[in-house]
Order: C-alpha cells, then sequence, then structure tokens
C-alpha cells in the first residue's frame, strides 16, 4: 500500500474515512494491475492528450483491393473465391464479434446486440448474426463457431439473452470477457467505486488478444481446426461474415489481418484511416488524426487518405497467439463518467479519462495486410447514435434499401410511387432466405409462387 499512496497520494486523504474492511478492498482492488503497470498508467494519465504529429512525406495512401479490380482482375476474383469456399469448407473459419461496449451513445439500456434492429420482425443484432451463421452452415455444409466478446458491462444481459432464445438456434457459440482498465480523472486522479475501490471499465476492443488468450478460447480455436477469425464488431447488420472473395485473396497474400475499407463519404465522417507508415500498415483513430491531414486532397479531389475503417477484418489464429504476447499501446479518450468521490461522499459525473487498447494497432505486427474496398451500400451500415448518421433511422432504411434494390437488379417492378425508403415502406429479408444479392437472385428465380406485393413483404 506504501508505494501506492507514493503514486497516488489523493489516497492519504482518502483512507482516512475508511474503515480497515473498506481499506482492504480498496487495496485488493489496486493489486489486479500490477505495480509497474500502475506507475506507467500513472504518467499516462497525466500527459497531455496530443494529436499524433506526422510528417506527410513519410505517409502514403496503402495499396487496396479496389472496387474496380473486380472487374479488371476478373480471374483472380473466381481463383480467390474457390480458394475461400474451399477454406470456410474445411470448416477453418470462425466468426469472432466484439461486443463488450455499452449502448450509451444510443441511448439503449443494455448490450447492443440486444437493439431490435431488423424493420418488421424486430430481430436483434445477435439474431441476425446468428441467422447469418446459420445460412452460411447450411450453404457450405459446415459449423461455425461463434467467438462473442463481451465485458462486465454486458456479460450477464447478453448470457441471459442468448439463454432465454435458445442461443438464436446458433450452435456453437463462447461468450468471453474481456479485461479491464482503470479511468482517471482529468487530473490524473484515479477513478473509484464506493464499495471503495478501483473504478474499472472494460479495456477496448484491443483487449481481445489477451482475452482469447485468457479465456482459453485460442486453445478451443486450435482444437477445432480454425486457422481464419471473420472479426466484426456487434453494430453492424450488414456484415458478409462469409466473404469467400475477401478469404481467398487473404489466403492468396498470406496475410495476418487483412481489413474492408470503404471510401469516407466525407473528411468527417467517423472512421479511422489507413495509412503506410513506409514500413508499416497503419490505422489512425478519427479522433487522432490531425485536421489538415482529414481534409487533405490529391490532384484530383479525392480525399488523400480516403480509406475508412469499417472494423471488418480476417485475423489469422497465429496472429491473435502472437498478439496475446505483445503490448499494444493505450490510447485516452475523453468521456462523461459517473465515479464516488470518497471525501464528497457522494456520486460525481465529469468528463474523464478512458483508457482503451484498440485492435487496429495489431496492424503494425501483421504480416502482409491486405486492404479490400466494398460496396458500403452492401455491407456497411452501423449502429451508434439515437439520431443522425450511424443511428437505428440510417441502419433501418440501409436495410430496406439493399433488400429493394435486389429487387430491382432482378427487374421486378417495385415502383416506391412518391414514396421515399424509410421506416414507413418496409420489407425484409432472412439472412437464411439470402444474405447477399446473388444467393437472392438465385433463391428468387426458385420461388415457385413469387409474391407480387413487396410492400411489408417478408422472406425467409
Ligand atoms: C469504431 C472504430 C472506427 C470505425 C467504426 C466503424 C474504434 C476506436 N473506432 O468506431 O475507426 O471503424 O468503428 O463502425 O474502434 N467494444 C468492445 N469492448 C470495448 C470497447 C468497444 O467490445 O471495450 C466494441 C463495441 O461493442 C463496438 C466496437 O468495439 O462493437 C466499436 O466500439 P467503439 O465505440 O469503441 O468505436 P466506434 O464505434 O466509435
Amino acid at each position: 500500500m506504501r508505494e501506492l499512496l507514493q503514486l497516488f497520494p489523493e489516497l492519504h486523504t482518502w483512507i482516512q474515512t475508511f474503515d480497515l474492511e473498506q481499506t482492504r478492498k480498496l487495496r485488493q482492488s489496486f493489486e489486479r494491475i500490477p505495480f509497474q503497470e500502475w506507475r506507467a498508467l500513472k504518467v499516462l494519465s497525466q500527459t497531455a492528450f496530443k494529436k499524433q504529429s506526422l510528417s506527410i512525406k513519410r505517409w502514403t495512401p496503402p495499396a487496396c483491393f479496389m472496387l474496380r479490380d473486380r472487374q479488371t482482375q476478373s480471374t483472380l476474383w473466381q481463383q480467390a473465391e474457390s480458394r475461400g469456399v474451399q477454406h470456410l469448407r474445411q470448416g477453418k473459419v470462425a466468426a469472432l464479434t466484439v461486443a463488450g461496449g455499452s449502448g450509451t451513445r444510443l441511448g439503449f439500456p443494455g448490450p447492443k446486440g440486444l437493439v431490435p434492429i431488423t424493420p418488421l420482425k424486430r430481430k436483434t443484432l445477435f439474431q441476425v448474426f446468428a441467422e447469418k451463421l446459420r445460412a452460411i452452415e447450411r450453404l457450405h455444409g459446415v459449423r461455425m463457431h461463434w467467438f462473442i466478446m463481451t465485458s462486465a458491462d454486458t456479460h450477464e444481459a447478453t448470457y441471459e439473452a442468448f439463454q432465454t432464445n435458445h442461443w438464436y438456434d446458433a450452435k456453437y457459440v463462447h461468450l468471453f470477457r474481456q479485461g479491464v482498465l482503470p479511468a482517471f480523472t482529468m487530473e490524473g486522479i484515479c477513478l473509484l467505486t464506493n464499495e471503495p475501490s478501483v473504478n474499472y471499465c472494460p479495456d477496448g476492443h484491443g483487449g481481445v488478444f489477451k482475452a482469447l488468450a485468457s479465456t482459453g478460447c485460442l486453445n478451443k480455436m486450435l482444437a477445432y481446426g480454425i486457422e481464419t477469425l471473420s472479426y466484426f464488431q456487434v453494430d453492424n447488420p450488414l456484415v458478409c461474415i462469409g466473404d469467400c472473395n475477401f478469404l481467398g485473396l487473404h489466403l492468396n497474400r498470406m496475410s495476418d489481418f487483412s481489413t474492408k475499407v470503404v471510401a469516407k463519404t466525407n473528411a468527417d465522417e467517423k472512421v479511422g484511416v489507413f495509412v503506410d507508415k513506409g514500413d508499416a500498415l497503419q490505422l489512425m483513430e478519427y479522433s487522432e488524426i490531425p485536421e489538415h491531414l482529414s481534409v487533405k486532397k490529391t490532384e484530383d479531389g479525392q480525399l488523400y487518405f480516403k480509406l475508412g475503417n469499417t472494423a471488418m477484418h480476417l485475423i489469422q489464429r497465429s496472429f491473435l497467439e502472437a498478439m496475446a504476447k505483445e503490448k499494444l499501446p493505450i490510447h485516452i479518450t475523453h468521456k462523461s463518467m459517473q465515479y464516488w468521490h470518497p471525501l464528497l461522499q457522494s456520486h460525481c459525473t465529469a468528463s474523464c479519462q478512458k483508457l482503451e487498447y484498440f485492435i487496429f494497432d495489431a496492424l503494425p505486427f501483421a504480416k502482409n495486410p491486405l486492404l479490400f474496398e466494398i460496396d458500403r451500400k452492401e455491407e456497411f451500415s452501423p449502429v451508434k447514435n439515437a439520431q443522425g448518421q450511424d443511428s437505428l433511422d440510417t441502419c433501418m432504411r440501409d436495410q430496406i434499401s439493399r433488400w429493394h434494390r435486389w429487387f430491382v437488379n432482378c427487374g421486378l417492378n417495385v415502383d416506391l410511387g412518391d414514396k421515399e425508403i424509410n421506416s414507413t415502406y418496409r420489407l425484409e429479408i432472412s439472412p437464411l432466405f439470402a444474405d447477399d444479392y446473388i444467393s437472392f437472385k438465385k433463391m428468387w428465380h426458385a420461388l415457385v409462387i413469387k409474391p407480387s406485393c413487396f410492400e411489408s413483404l417478408y422472406l425467409e
């Protein structure tokens, strides 16, 4: 305790107000993290937050398999797909979802995976992902293991929901908890709870490496023969989990870590951007890229750093194992948090320093990373905010537009007349019927009795 008192002098005053049991509890809670690490965290919490100073000459836009390459390199494209199908059918692929974040920005009480996200059936995000996995199992005759990272904030409610819903008929679900990091006031004082104990928070999606190792999930993956993880965030219901073209290109390149990118819609879009730092590919988070770089344009008026992070990756299990032994940088985000003030004997809410690891900080360690551009309309519409961009409304609209487009591309006359595509015009296609246009076209033409009315149509 003496060393802690040196590091956190405020503890002196606080423990005057604690009895022996409370002091013991507090000391025990500090001991979850080795003292050496506390020293580093303390220094970090007092280091003013600096945006990365970058000299543009050291950074270039990285190479990427662009959307147009699907036509210009069609032979490679087809060959990659068959290689991806083979890998998938050999049971070497599993899903990995990060679902430890709370849905505070969304204003939804509970884990984001439990948000009702589909327009007609109001399926939760977890149910949509489970149906995607069942569709892959049926199409490829394979079992799909699904690893889901939860946090102390989301584990109980997530487990409860899966139990109550019979695991959404997904047969191989593995929930595992991520680690924690402390949080600090802006002055570097460690936040407490009124237990009293250290106010630990989830350690960011970059905590996935250590969590997979410490919970035995990496050993399970090895035992099941899983070599590649299809990683995605819990907030994007358009994700294509079993993308065989992406998988084949990833395998062709013998990549440790490949990632799907979208052309940013504008300089302010809240997605990290990929930069090539000469010897390594790196992702700069939207909150950390200097303003003059996020708006920088090329001669033809495009954003210099235009490839946005969708957080959909293919990661080799061997790389996950290697990264579990690495030390990732800790990022500080400023967030309004509630904490216990021992002297005021009450809860306070203030902007605090939340510490997180980010998964994409593993990129510089990855061999042959591949960037793969996707069509945002088909694969990317995350739900993050209560309204505006990346909201429930935009996600609902984008799901309906995607399905509506499939009917139009099939030559069906689904003229909306004066109707806008929004949550009033509803239709819904379950991934169990089709989860991309090609499978939709096949399934639609195979239908003996084809519905003539599309509004409020549900296909499964
Ligand atoms: C993330 C990316 C951003 C872009 C965007 C795409 C970061 C920091 N930024 O923005 O570059 O790719 O997504 O939609 O990743 N999570 C955990 N445990 C944690 C914290 C988060 O599981 O401790 C999960 C969370 O459930 C969510 C995902 O990570 O599924 C991203 O959450 P976020 O809020 O940290 O990042 P976001 O969405 O602002």
